[in-house]
């Protein structure tokens, strides 16, 4: 019995793994939950691209009838996509039940960094991350994907985090978990939507090969844990933060009147925001997937030759 009797492992990806060539992994969540059909499918197809324009292979994770998929077919993005907010959104507590079930899941960060870290896979791109929830001292709501960078050696390549969250608190609770936080070409916490937070960051590295070589020497030195990369939205998409910040209020706040819990909160404020801010938000959430995806691929190239 093994690990591998769970697992489809896309062969383009698998050719690439065995000869030592860059992968990047990509979650399902942001399909699923993240974004509307058919802007999400459209979205993931153009992701992999993008990286296999860099050089390096695409693999989106989710699982499927039970079946655990390094690296979605077209078919199965459509599929996910089209199903939507019907799939569920599996953070690790989720993951041997709905394969034991054999049901159909969307990965988080947390569930995309076990796939990758399973299938051998070191550097993963999304949108934004789980982090500490506003009222977290009260709720104790804090996202399982703080707890995977902590244990599972893969890099998150991310636009930060979306201010639904407690940004100061998250920053404190990686900085506890050993969590290294690293900004791309700034010193400041992107806010996901804007390239702001009024958060620095601890390190500011200016290359992938420089990212690369951070994440290298981590594993040399045996160190258990991820990291995590973030990436500004280029200045270009921003939004204007008053605009922003009154609907993620607005938001939070319809969140707390009525009641909404559990696993359900990201998914609803994602999906309140967009409502609230119509196109704009969503144009601005396709385009930073896209400059981490190419962020992740380079870095991905720079990282598979440092390991030849
Ligand atoms: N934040 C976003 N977009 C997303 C998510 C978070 O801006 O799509 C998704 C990701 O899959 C992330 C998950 O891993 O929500 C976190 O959910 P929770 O807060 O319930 O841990
Ligand atoms: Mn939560």
């Amino acid at each position: 019995m093994s690990l591998k009797q769970y697992m489809d492992v896309n062969p383009e990806v698998a050719k690439a793994l065995e000869e030592g060539r860059p992968v990047v992994a990509l979650e399902s969540t942001i399909i699923s939950h993240g974004m509307p059909y058919p802007q999400n499918k459209e979205t993931a197809l153009k992701v992999e691209e993008i990286i296999r324009a860099e050089g390096a292979v695409p693999a989106t994770m989710a699982i499927i009838n039970g079946r655990l998929k390094i690296g979605c077919t077209a078919e199965d993005i459509e599929y996910l996509g089209k199903k939507g907010l019907a799939v569920n959104k599996t953070s690790r507590r989720d993951l041997p039940i709905l394969v034991a079930k054999k049901e159909d899941g969307a990965t988080t960060v947390a569930t995309t960094m076990i796939l990758a870290s399973m299938a051998g896979i070191k550097v993963f791109a999304t949108g934004g991350v789980g982090g500490v929830h506003r009222g977290a001292e009260t709720t104790m709501d804090i996202s399982a994907d703080l707890e995977e960078l902590a244990m599972t050696p893969v890099m998150v390549v991310c636009a930060g985090a979306k201010s639904i969250l407690d940004l100061g608190l998250t920053l404190e609770y990686l900085e506890t978990k050993g969590v290294p936080v690293i900004g791309y070409q700034t010193k400041e916490l992107p806010a996901f939507y804007t390239s702001k937070s009024g958060f620095g960051v601890d390190y500011r590295l200016d290359t992938p090969e420089e990212i690369a070589e951070a994440f290298y020497v981590k594993q040399q030195l045996n160190m258990k844990g991820g990291m995590l990369v973030t990436n500004p939205i280029p200045t270009a998409f921003e939004m204007d933060p008053a605009v922003i910040n009154k609907a993620i209020e607005q938001a939070v706040r319809e969140a707390n009147e009525q009641g909404v819990k559990g696993k359900n909160i990201t998914p609803f404020l994602l999906d309140r925001i967009q409502q609230i801010t119509g196109g704009d938000s969503l144009n601005s959430n396709i385009q930073l997937v896209f400059n981490n995806a190419r962020l992740a691929a380079k870095t991905a190239v720079a990282l598979a030759k440092l390991e030849k």
